[in-house]
């Protein structure tokens, strides 16, 4: 097939996912070619059925606020056309999805009929997309997709409660490559980091106000009460200062160490005992997914779809959210000695039902689906 992927390019968990989607495609003989403003942060290698168009975004004095759809929908239209592209599949209904209508609409007058597939990944239905400001718009743009897709159950549920949608959601969760997502030996990092063998507490998010990374904090402190341990924080975003700040009053700054934005988040994985998401929601958890890959056990909110992800009592537990109490002896009993291992295994097993090998083909069948209803 000739698919084109619209996504965002930065390292937000819809942009991993479509960027890692077209490289698999690629890879199995798809010729697959992205279409965003700038090249995707794992677009990484190189593979001759891979390409890449950049959105060029021209300004003039007039435009306040550059208008990207526009030039995203003209950029589809002649990608379509000159590529021939089979299917276009766009990732985040705002604004992909309406962009797609508006290219769609405008190869119809060609007498091309372009199969538009929107993929919904969390916040533009929970948090964004429900703002009076887009939701006429999200609504509208999702009932004229070909074909629209969920990465959980939970999601598809509430895409149907905020919106009158009129389409069939079909869920297809996220994925994860087991190769590159594995506990690796790190002994040295290890070592360097907890030279006293103490636990090592991963966090990694965009430190937006909906990953409560409070929380994260709050829990560390109190487990480190109760047994040696450090944290470590991967990624940035606005909450950092206020966590930087909290961090200096709890005075545990020895034991907690801020990463910033890391490419290879798997080696700091592949070190770690537990990880840490008690979001506030969350659609899916592909943080949690990479660290569970890599052996991690999770402590997380039970929001969104990530109970379909990380099973109470089994691979982690799930609590409400902001029940900081809770996931404090939840931790406690997972790092235990003599659970942990226990917790370790489980979280791999449960990882590997999201192998993206498993996960691919179900996007291929329903490239298939929607192309042969056309
Ligand atoms: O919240 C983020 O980390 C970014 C956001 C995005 O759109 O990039 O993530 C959403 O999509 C991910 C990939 O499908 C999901 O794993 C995240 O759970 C989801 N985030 C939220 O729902 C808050």
């Amino acid at each position: 097939m000739r698919i084109g992927i619209v996504c965002y390019p930065t390292f937000g968990g819809s942009g991993v996912v479509a960027t890692e989607l077209g490289k698999e495609l690629a890879l199995k003989g798809h010729k697959v070619h992205f279409i965003t403003y700038s090249q995707p942060a794992r677009l990484d290698i190189f593979n001759e059925n891979l390409f890449y168009h950049e959105v060029y975004i021209p300004t003039y004095p007039l435009f306040q606020y550059p208008p990207y759809e526009l030039a995203l929908a003209s950029k589809m239209v002649d990608i379509v056309q000159f590529e021939k592209l089979d299917v276009l599949h766009v990732h985040y209904a705002i604004p992909h999805a309406s962009a797609a209508y508006m290219a769609k609409q405008i190869l119809r007058t060609k007498d091309i009929n372009i199969p538009v597939i929107t993929t919904l990944h969390g916040t533009d239905i929970t948090l964004v997309g429900k703002d009076a400001s887009f939701e006429p718009v999200v609504t509208f743009s999702i009932n004229q997709s070909d074909g629209v897709t969920a990465v959980s159950d939970s999601l598809r549920t509430e895409t149907y409660e905020y919106f009158q949608i009129e389409k069939d959601i079909a869920v297809i969760p996220n994925f994860i490559n087991l190769e590159k997502f594995r506990r690796q030996k790190k002994e040295h990092f290890r070592m360097a980091i907890s030279p006293n063998d103490e636990k090592l507490l991963v966090h990694t998010s965009n430190f937006r106000s909906v990953k409560r990374v409070e929380d994260v904090i709050q829990i560390f402190a109190e487990v480190r009460r109760n047994m040696p341990s450090k944290l470590l924080l991967v990624g940035d975003g606005p909450e950092r200062p206020k966590m930087e700040k909290l961090c200096r009053e709890l005075q545990i700054c020895n034991d907690v160490r801020f990463l910033g934005k890391l490419d290879a988040v798997e080696e700091v994985l592949s070190i770690a005992d537990l990880f840490l998401m008690p979001s506030e929601k969350e659609s899916f958890g592909l943080a949690a997914l990479e660290a569970m890959a890599c052996e991690v056990p999770v402590i997380s909110s039970n929001a969104g779809g990530i109970p379909e992800l990380n099973i109470d009592g089994v691979t982690g537990f799930t609590s409400p959210v902001g029940a900081v109490g809770e996931m404090v002896q939840n931790a406690l009993t997972i790092l235990d000695d003599a659970n942990l291992p226990r917790f370790k295994a489980s979280a791999l097993e449960r990882a590997k039902d999201f192998d993206i090998g498993k996960i691919v083909p179900k996007y291929e069948e329903f490239y298939q689906k929607i192309i042969d209803e056309q």
